[in-house]
């Protein structure tokens, strides 16, 4: 049977996920759109989605990208069918009913054109209550200040997945502590490369290993920055 006339929804749940990861692979965005809307109606919660079938087929095709069985323009297809999904799942991740807990602006480095972790980390911070600017990708130090005078958040957000653009983040930390700007932010960084260690080395106040971890720790350091600012 040729995928055209595989019916999706005739696949048990395991069997879907399988489909799903291999049209990933294959880049095949309406497949992924209607096996994404087969298992929220399934029951399945978005973050189950986000996870097992989206998350779990990049990482598949991340390996073969690595191992250069899959090239560019066969991961870009593979990236436009992951956000065919992650439209689908934004707004029901975003839907928590909490209430504003602060501002984040968030971008990824000059020189990184990857945005989908940024995308999903902006997706899991709406969720957890935090109004988000994203300023996107290929995001230099000037257009960082910029969007910080402008939106003036509680957050600096940077996302990098190249081990040639993560020291740039460091240019960025040093620019705003060189304009004593840095006490003003709470900087969060993340992406596949980064460790604790190096967010640690370049002076973010934290590394964030995936979007979870993103939400949970703007959550605790901005409540560790209010309660400190109402006790002094
Ligand atoms: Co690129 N690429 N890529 N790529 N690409 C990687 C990153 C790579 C690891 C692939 C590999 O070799 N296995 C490798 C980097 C090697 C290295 O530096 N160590 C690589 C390379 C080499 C390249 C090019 C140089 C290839 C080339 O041209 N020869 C080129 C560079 C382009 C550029 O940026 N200048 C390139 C291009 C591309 C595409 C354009 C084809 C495409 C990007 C499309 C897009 O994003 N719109 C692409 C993709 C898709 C990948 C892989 C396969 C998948 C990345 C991804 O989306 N993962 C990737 C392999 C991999 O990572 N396994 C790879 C899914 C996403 C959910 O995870 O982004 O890690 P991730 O985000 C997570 C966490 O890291 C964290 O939370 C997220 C969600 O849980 N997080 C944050 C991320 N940002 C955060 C920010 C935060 C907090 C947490 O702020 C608070």
């Amino acid at each position: 049977m040729s995928d055209d006339d595989l019916d999706l929804s005739s696949l048990d749940d395991a069997e879907l996920v399988e489909q799903m990861h291999e049209d990933l692979y294959d880049g095949m965005a309406d497949e992924i759109i209607e096996g994404t809307q087969i298992l929220l109606e399934r029951g399945w919660g978005p973050q189950r989605v986000l996870n097992e079938a989206l998350v779990e087929g990049m990482r598949i095709v991340g390996v073969d990208f690595r191992d250069g069985i899959l090239f560019v323009p066969e991961v870009l297809l593979s990236a436009n069918a992951m956000k065919g999904g992650m439209a689908l799942l934004r707004p029901l991740l975003a839907e928590t009913g909490v209430k504003q807990v602060g501002k984040v602006v968030i971008g990824t480095v000059k020189g990184d054109i990857h945005d989908i972790g940024k995308n999903l980390v902006a997706m899991m911070l709406e969720g957890a209550g935090f109004e988000v600017v994203d300023i996107g990708i290929n995001i230099d130090v000037q257009a960082y200040l910029a969007a910080l005078e402008e939106h003036q958040p509680d957050i600096l957000g940077m996302s990098a997945l190249l081990t040639t653009t993560m020291p740039y983040m460091k240019v960025v930390i040093d620019e705003l502590t060189a304009r004593g700007l840095r006490d003003r932010y709470i900087v969060l960084v993340g992406g596949a490369p980064l460790n604790e260690e190096f967010g640690a080395a370049i002076g973010a106040d934290a590394y964030c290993r995936d979007a979870a971890v993103a939400a949970e720790t703007a959550q605790t350091l901005i409540r560790a920055r209010r309660d400190l600012a109402t006790a002094v």
